[in-house]
């Protein structure tokens, strides 16, 4: 937490009995006109837990980014204490709020009140100081515990222990199904040790979400998207029912594939994958088994990572190619601090968080981003995703301190990924990695590529929150965590686990997010607005042939009018920033299902051919 929004809170000092007089005044004189002094507190109020956020929030940042580069006893109690003073803070101006609610005021002011109320997110928690301490403990604990992650092979000597990176490779390349199961079954052992710390950390949290008026974490979670929290369950639910067509004939044309390779004892033809299978840890990208699933009698066709490995690009030179692409649609470079301050490669003598993230440590011009980068197409990804995190966080740093976000964490999220999306072979072509675009030939063996990373990923996007929602509502107990984890990883990604599983497992633990605490739904909300990003973009380039296609790269007029709604932060509801860069107003799958088309045109014919 803290590393995207601004850490933001006021501390109870005599400021604040200050700021409580003055509200009292305030409502008592509510006669409508503009300067009546309702507004004036409020708007001071405002100001001052602009400041105080800013400066709470800034001094987390930098404890969180020290505990997640240097894992010690020491760092995460200095973190603990600095998120739980935040917090703290958080929460009491979020109940001053309250004072405010009954009183007229000017939009811009009611607005940055309703977002101080959800400033807490993602963690409220209760007034008692001493459960503001036991909670950060908890979740400081959590991620360092998932940071220093590691599986031992048996058997072999204790030098030969996989961090998450090594077992990352591991699970992309390594193709015999015995060593991935156990390396799969090896990692999920760090969930185990967090299964107690993760039930206090619900009830915890919980307590904090209802003393803000909420019903439980979830409800508070889902309150963050300018429309009621139930009408917002409604939209991601509608959102789904239009993509998961896609994502079933990708599931049976994979699932087909996977029983060519493994045989159909392993992946049965009609049931789940299983999911060391996928060449992901979590099979929530599938793009490292395209060579297992291409298809048939296409010409093999370039490999990122081989590029990147001929032309001995490091680390920052990967790095340097994603601002290359930002700084082409005119974005200003990025600062010499973030150079100098940001952890490129993961070190060789101490643990780190090695969970790629990008920092804006003093919510202004400090940025950074935290990655172990290796020299993969994948990771060349990831850098433009991190980085559109930091140019957003760079166009919205002048707005008050309530405002320094993005429009809803999805856009955050989608960014960089939208950016992504015009990684293309003509691309690489020109900026010199590949030494020719392949001809249209190749677009189905592309396309393919694409969805096992976009359209495999949309299940797994839903279904941590669903898991997590019904965790803070009560409806899954403690006694059910694992099981119920397993029922929607059947229910959404059909799924299964290599192994039989039990409520001595804490699989959802072996998931960043879960020790992290980062809220999940903005990855499914970033995968379908990527695509309506992408689609405006290349629309207001001109361009008119086929979306997988279409580069904005250099593009300085689509470039400004990106960077608008970039510099708009939070300061409207998120309709309104969608409506600035695309038109719309809604978020709307259709775009992402026209980029897939002529993909799911080709599946479907694969399905009617071997039925
Ligand atoms: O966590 C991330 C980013 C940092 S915000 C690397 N992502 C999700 C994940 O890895 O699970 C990006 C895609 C989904
Ligand atoms: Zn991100």
């Amino acid at each position: 937490m803290g590393r995207l929004l601004a850490g933001v809170v006021i501390i109870m000092g005599s400021s604040l009995l200050m700021v409580h007089a003055a509200c009292r005044r305030g409502d008592e004189a509510t006669n409508g006109s503009s300067d009546r002094p309702g507004t004036d507190v409020a708007r001071q109020f405002v100001e001052q837990a602009n400041a105080r956020l800013l400066e709470l929030g800034n001094r987390v940042n930098r404890a969180q980014w020290i505990a997640a580069n240097f894992i010690t006893e020491d760092t995460q109690q200095v973190s603990a204490d600095a998120t739980a003073a935040f917090i703290g803070a958080t929460m009491e101006l979020a109940q001053q709020a309250t004072r405010f609610d009954d009183v007229a005021l000017p939009d811009d002011v009611r607005r940055q009140l309703t977002l101080l109320k959800l400033a807490t997110i993602p963690l409220p928690a209760p007034s008692d100081p001493k459960a503001q301490a036991e909670l950060t403990r908890i979740t400081t604990g959590m991620e360092a515990a998932y940071g220093k992650g590691m599986w031992c092979p048996p058997g072999e000597s204790g030098d030969d222990c996989l961090d998450i990176n090594e077992l990352t490779t591991l699970l992309a390349e390594n193709r015999d199904p015995a060593r991935l199961r156990d390396a799969w079954i090896g990692w999920h052992e760090v969930g185990r040790g967090m299964r107690d710390d993760y039930q206090r950390f619900v009830e915890l949290a919980n307590a904090g979400a209802r003393e803000l008026g909420y019903d439980d974490l979830g409800a508070l979670w889902r309150s963050n998207y300018d429309v009621a929290a139930d009408q917002f369950t409604a939209e991601v639910e509608r959102l789904w029912a239009q993509v998961q067509p896609l994502y079933t004939s990708l599931h049976a044309y994979v699932r087909g594939r996977l029983g060519e390779t493994y045989g159909t004892d392993v992946v049965p033809p009609d049931g789940a994958i299983p999911a060391h299978l996928l060449g992901n840890m979590w099979a929530q990208q599938w793009g490292n088994i395209y060579p297992l699933v291409a298809p048939p009698g296409s010409a093999p066709s370039y490999d990122l990572t081989t590029l990147l490995l001929a032309r001995n690009v490091d680390a920052m030179g990967m790095v340097k190619y994603g601002e290359g692409f930002f700084t082409s649609l005119g974005f200003a470079p990025l600062p010499q601090t973030f150079w100098e301050r940001s952890l490129f490669t993961k070190p060789r003598d101490r643990d780190v968080v090695c969970h790629a993230s990008a920092w804006d440590v003093d919510n202004d011009q400090d940025v950074r981003i935290k990655m172990c980068i290796q020299i993969t197409g994948e990771d060349f990804v990831t850098i433009h995703h991190e980085l559109g995190h930091n140019f957003y966080q760079r166009a919205y740093r002048r707005l008050p301190v309530l405002y320094r976000d993005s429009a809803n964490d999805g856009f955050h999220e989608a960014i960089g990924d939208a950016v992504a999306l015009s990684v293309t072979p003509s691309y690489l072509a020109e900026i010199g990695l590949l030494d020719r675009a392949p001809d249209s030939s190749d677009d189905v063996g592309y396309l393919l590529r694409m969805a096992l990373d976009k359209v495999a990923f949309l299940p797994f996007g839903l279904l941590v929150d669903q898991w997590r929602w019904k965790v803070f509502s009560g409806e899954v107990t403690p006694a059910t965590y694992n099981q119920a984890w397993w029922n929607l990883r059947a229910k959404y990604q059909g799924v299964s686990a290599p192994s039989a599983r039990s409520e001595d497992d804490f699989d959802p633990g072996a998931k960043y997010h879960v020790p992290g605490n980062t809220p999940y739904t903005r990855y499914f909300l970033a995968h379908i607005l990527q695509f309506q990003f992408h689609r405006a973009m290349c629309k207001q380039a001109g361009y008119t042939g086929p979306l997988h296609r279409c580069s904005i790269y250099g593009n300085k007029a689509v470039g400004q009018r990106f960077r608008k709604m970039l510099e708009m932060g939070r300061s409207r509801p998120w309709p309104d920033a969608l409506e600035t860069l695309t038109g719309e107003r809604q978020l709307d799958a259709s775009a992402i299902l026209e980029y897939f088309a002529p993909l799911k045109r080709w599946l479907d014919e694969q399905a009617r051919a071997t039925s």
